[in-house]
Parts: C-alpha cells; sequence; structure tokens
C-alpha cells in the first residue's frame, strides 16, 4: 500500500465566528502560506488530541474543546504520499496568542481571507466551512503544489 501522512488543521474562531486566526507559516511544508495550524498525529494520541497540540505548539493557544469540520486528502504528482488532514475548528480555548517558531498568527475576518497566500484547495472548501457544513474533498496536484487537476468536494451530515 502506499505511503498514508496523518496530519490535523485546526482554525481558531472568535465567539460569533466572524474571525479566524490563522499563521504564516515559517518553515517546512508550506513555508510562507497562511495556514490554520496543525501537524502529524503521534502514535500515541487521538487525531483531535494531534489538533489541540499542534495548536499550542504553533500558536500558545489551549484548546477546550474542537469539531470535527472536514476530512481532506491529497495528491501530488510524482509523490506517494497520500495526505490525510483532519480539518476542526474551535470556539472555546484559553491563552494569548504568541508567535512561535514555526507560525506567526494574525487574525482575518472569515469573508476576507488571504487566498492568494493560502494552499489552493482552500478557497474551495473555506465556502462550506463558514457555513457550518462538514466536508469530505480529494485534491490532486501538480508536482508545483499550486496548481490543482482534479477534485472532489461535497458536504456530508457527519465525518
Ligand atoms: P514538523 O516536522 O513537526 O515541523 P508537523 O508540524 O508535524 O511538522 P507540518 O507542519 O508539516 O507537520 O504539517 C503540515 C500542515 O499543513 C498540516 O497542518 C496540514 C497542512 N496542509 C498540508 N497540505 C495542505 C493543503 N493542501 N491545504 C491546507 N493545509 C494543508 O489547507
Ligand atoms: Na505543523
Ligand atoms: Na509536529
Amino acid at each position: 500500500s502506499k505511503p498514508h501522512r496523518l496530519l490535523t488543521l485546526i482554525f481558531p474562531l472568535n465567539p460569533p465566528r466572524a474571525q479566524v486566526l490563522l499563521g504564516l507559516k515559517k518553515r517546512g511544508f508550506g513555508q510562507n502560506k497562511y495556514n490554520g495550524f496543525g501537524g502529524k498525529v503521534e502514535p500515541q494520541e487521538s487525531i483531535s488530541q494531534g489538533a489541540i497540540r499542534e495548536l499550542t505548539e504553533e500558536s500558545c493557544l489551549r484548546a477546550r474543546s474542537v469539531n470535527k469540520r472536514g476530512v481532506l486528502f491529497f495528491y501530488f504528482e510524482n509523490d506517494p504520499v497520500t495526505m490525510e488532514v483532519h480539518v476542526f475548528d474551535t470556539v472555546e480555548y484559553e491563552g494569548e496568542w504568541e508567535e512561535t517558531e514555526e507560525m506567526a498568527p494574525k487574525w482575518f475576518g472569515v469573508g476576507d481571507m488571504p487566498f492568494d497566500r493560502m494552499w489552493k484547495d482552500d478557497e474551495r472548501w473555506w465556502p462550506m466551512f463558514i457555513r457550518g457544513k462538514k466536508f469530505i474533498g480529494r485534491f490532486w496536484f501538480l508536482e508545483d503544489q499550486v496548481t490543482i487537476v482534479r477534485e472532489e468536494l461535497a458536504e456530508v451530515d457527519s465525518l
């Protein structure tokens, strides 16, 4: 079977869900892009525990609860690795956000997203995300990590 990487992606929303905290990624995969917070799920933790841990490592916020919002699969030309990214939001979190080694956080209006500085798939599923829907998507990228050559995206009732 092909290698498979399990990842998390979590978006802190302010209580009326009008704003979202994104991080400008300072290193590694997706460097110089704005994104939610997240990373690899570790063997001893659940997926939601991984999302909570990564949020704290990358933004210093501590989530008290998280909501499952979507699952995204990414395939890259000439790369056998499938990325399976579990997307969450949180409206219950504590602490003050801080810049970390990996991320420089910044609040954005949910209708005023920096899509030209984000992964290309984000503008496809973000409308579902802000309408409170759950979704499953699959995106096939060229090696340039910009061009999407095929996509499947659907709202779902449960994940
Ligand atoms: P380390 O090695 O600890 O720095 P780690 O934090 O475990 O890495 P990282 O930062 O490489 O993992 O995780 C990649 C992050 O990028 C995850 O949050 C998932 C996210 N991601 C990957 N492809 C994406 C895409 N096409 N669209 C998107 N987020 C993506 O919105
Ligand atoms: Na990360
Ligand atoms: Na990590």
